[in-house]
């Protein structure tokens, strides 16, 4: 059996799930999207994702024909539609169909698609063991040129980074802000640890401001472990004590080795494993539910 996808007011099987060839989305990637995840019946930050999707909607002066109640009501339903408990969704508004010309005033209906999949996810060793990454020559984009706290379906970006991570035969690329200082992953935030203290870059390098780096920040202040959004460089990524990444699809993964350099002791370390576990922990607990009775 395939998948039911939302396309714009109805739900059709995936074969029948089209959009034109005159779509902007596709012709030049004008539109926004989230990556969103379900665990266990109910689904994480919904709010904050649909939140998120709506601002970098007004962004790009794009207006989403529903409305977010509305939106949220979709999504719920596709998941249901595919009895899904366990999901990963994917939320596209596009520009819409419109002529060969960039002119989106001749794109009169965005394109609303939702698409509900099982999850695909990093192997569980890469959790226990951390990841290698590489920082690439590729920089994110400049915010005055293209911001990247808008999601927007123009990743060309963050793929041109990601093919040098593939060269290097690495499953992750951090990239730099044109300032060189340390900016974020192709699709995931960056965090080191440093005397005890949790760094992250904060948004005005040019990043997107992730929901997964949100939660867990919260859930370190909690913790008691002091936060700082400040800057940092490579040399200072090399010199950590613990590295790792956030982000929707990865969750908190552990970063153990940056350009040949070992972070820490080269485990990972123990502020990193707390964060996993309270990160797990809350996915596990909150969330909007699916199915109104969480019995059957
Ligand atoms: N930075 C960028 C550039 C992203 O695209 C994140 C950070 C993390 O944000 P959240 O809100 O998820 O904590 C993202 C998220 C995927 C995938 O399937 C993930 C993202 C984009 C595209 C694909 O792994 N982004």
């Amino acid at each position: 059996m395939g998948l039911w996808i939302y396309l714009n007011g109805e739900y059709v099987s995936e074969e029948e799930a089209k959009i034109s060839v005159f779509d902007h989305g596709f012709l030049y990637g004008d539109g926004v999207f989230e990556g969103i995840r379900a665990y266990g019946g109910k689904v994480f930050k919904l709010e904050e994702h649909l939140k998120r999707l709506y601002d970098s909607a007004r962004a790009i002066a794009l207006k989403i024909p529903l409305s977010k109640e509305e939106m949220k009501g979709k999504v719920l339903e596709t998941l249901r539609r595919n009895k899904l408990k366990d999901a990963y969704i994917r939320l596209v508004v596009s520009r819409g169909k419109g002529d060969l010309g960039l002119d989106p005033l001749k794109c009169p209906h965005p394109e609303v698609i939702i698409i509900a999949h099982k999850i695909s996810i990093y192997p569980k060793e890469l959790y226990e063991k951390g990841l290698e990454v590489v920082v690439v020559s590729t920089r994110r984009n400049i915010p005055s040129a293209l911001d990247p706290c808008v999601k927007s379906l123009n990743y060309l970006n963050n793929i041109l980074a990601k093919i040098e991570a593939n060269y290097k035969g690495v499953p992750e690329a951090i990239m730099l802000n044109k300032d060189g200082y340390v900016a974020e992953c192709t699709g995931d935030n960056v965090f080191i640890v440093k005397n005890k203290v949790l760094i992250t870059p904060p948004t005005w390098v040019g990043i997107l401001k992730g929901i997964t780096r949100d939660v867990v920040i919260h859930l370190a202040r909690k913790e008691g472990i002091s936060v700082r959004e400040e800057v940092f460089t490579p040399a200072e990524l090399y010199a950590s004590d613990e590295c790792f990444l956030t982000g929707t699809a990865a969750e908190v993964i552990p970063v153990t080795r940056v350009d040949g350099r070992i972070i820490g002791e080269g485990k990972v370390g123990e502020i990193t494993k707390k964060l996993i576990r309270q990160f797990r922990r809350l996915t596990q607990t909150e969330g909007t539910p699916i199915y109104e009775s969480q019995g059957g």
